[in-house]
C-alpha cells in the first residue's frame, strides 16, 4: 500500500507512519516541518517519503503533490491527521485567530487535500480516506467551541463521504479519539505552558499514538469490502459526562 499521511512530523502522524513502514508499506509523510520528515526518513529508511506540505496553503499542496513520481502517485490510504486545538477558554474569550487557525487545518486543510486526491482515486475504484476526528466531535464540553466544532465537520463530512462513495471501490472512516497523551496536542492547545499540558494526563493512563497506529492499521487492512465508518476510542478511565445546569 502507499499510505499518505498528512502531520506526519510528529504524534499519530509519526507513530502511523512507522507502523505503516514498519508493516512493509510505503508512506509519503507530509507536514511543515521538513527537518522532523528528514529525521523520520532517516529511522525509517526509503519506504518512507518525505514531502514538505502545508495544508492550510493550496498551492504548498500542489507543489508537494507534483513531487511524487509515477512509483509513488497511486495513493492508497489519505489519512488526514493534520489538526490541532487552541485554548480551552470559553467561546466570548477567545481569539478569532485561533479559532481561524484550527478552521483552516482541521476543515480547509482536510478537505483541500481530500478534493486533491479523491478522483484519482475514483479513477482506480480503491483507496481510503482516514479522517482523525476526536469525540470533542460528538460530545459538547467547557471549552471545546470551535475546536469541537471542527472535529464535528470531520466526522458529518466522513459521513457524507460515504453517501458519495457506496457503490465504489473508495472507503472513509472517521477515527475519534478521547484522552491521548504522549503527544504535542496538549501542549500546542496550551500554547506551550507544559505544565498546564501534563496535568491533563495526571493520574491517568491516556490513549497513545500507538493505540491510534493499530486502529489506523487494522482499518487499512481489512478486507475491500468492509468499511468501518465511525470508530471511537477512549481510555479506559475515561468516560462521559452530564448536563451542566448553572442554578442562581
Ligand atoms: C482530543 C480529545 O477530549 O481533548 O481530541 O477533546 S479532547
Amino acid at each position: 500500500m502507499i499510505v499518505l499521511i498528512t502531520g506526519a512530523s510528529s504524534g499519530f502522524g509519526e507513530e502511523m507512519a512507522r507502523r505503516f513502514v514498519r508493516q512493509g508499506h510505503k508512506v509519503i509523510a507530509t507536514a511543515r516541518r521538513a527537518e522532523r520528515l528528514a529525521e523520520l526518513q532517516r529511522e525509517l529508511g526509503d519506504a518512507l517519503l518525505p514531502v514538505a506540505i502545508d495544508v492550510t496553503d493550496a498551492a504548498s499542496i500542489d507543489r508537494g503533490l507534483a513531487q511524487l513520481t509515477d512509483t509513488w502517485k497511486p495513493i492508497d490510504v489519505l489519512i488526514n491527521n493534520a489538526g490541532l486545538a487552541l485554548g480551552t477558554e470559553p467561546a466570548y474569550q477567545c481569539s478569532l485567530d485561533e479559532w481561524t487557525t484550527m478552521i483552516d487545518t482541521n476543515v480547509k486543510g482536510l478537505v483541500t487535500i481530500t478534493h486533491k486526491l479523491l478522483p484519482a482515486m475514483i479513477e482506480r475504484n480503491t483507496g481510503l480516506i482516514i479522517n482523525i476526528g476526536s469525540i470533542a466531535g460528538n460530545t459538547a464540553y467547557p471549552g471545546g467551541n470551535v475546536y469541537g466544532s471542527t472535529k464535528a465537520f470531520v466526522e458529518q463530512f466522513t459521513r457524507n463521504l460515504r453517501a458519495d462513495l457506496a457503490g465504489t471501490g473508495v472507503r472513509a472512516t472517521n477515527i475519534a479519539p478521547g484522552l491521548c497523551g504522549g503527544t504535542e496536542f496538549s501542549n500546542v492547545r496550551y500554547r506551550g505552558n507544559d505544565a498546564a499540558a501534563a496535568k491533563v494526563y495526571e493520574g491517568t493512563m491516556p490513549l497513545t499514538a500507538s493505540d491510534i497506529a493499530d486502529a489506523a492499521y487494522w482499518i487499512a487492512t481489512l478486507p475491500a469490502h468492509v468499511n468501518i465508518t465511525h470508530i471511537e476510542m477512549m481510555p479506559t478511565c475515561q468516560g462521559y459526562g452530564g448536563f451542566t445546569i448553572k442554578r442562581s
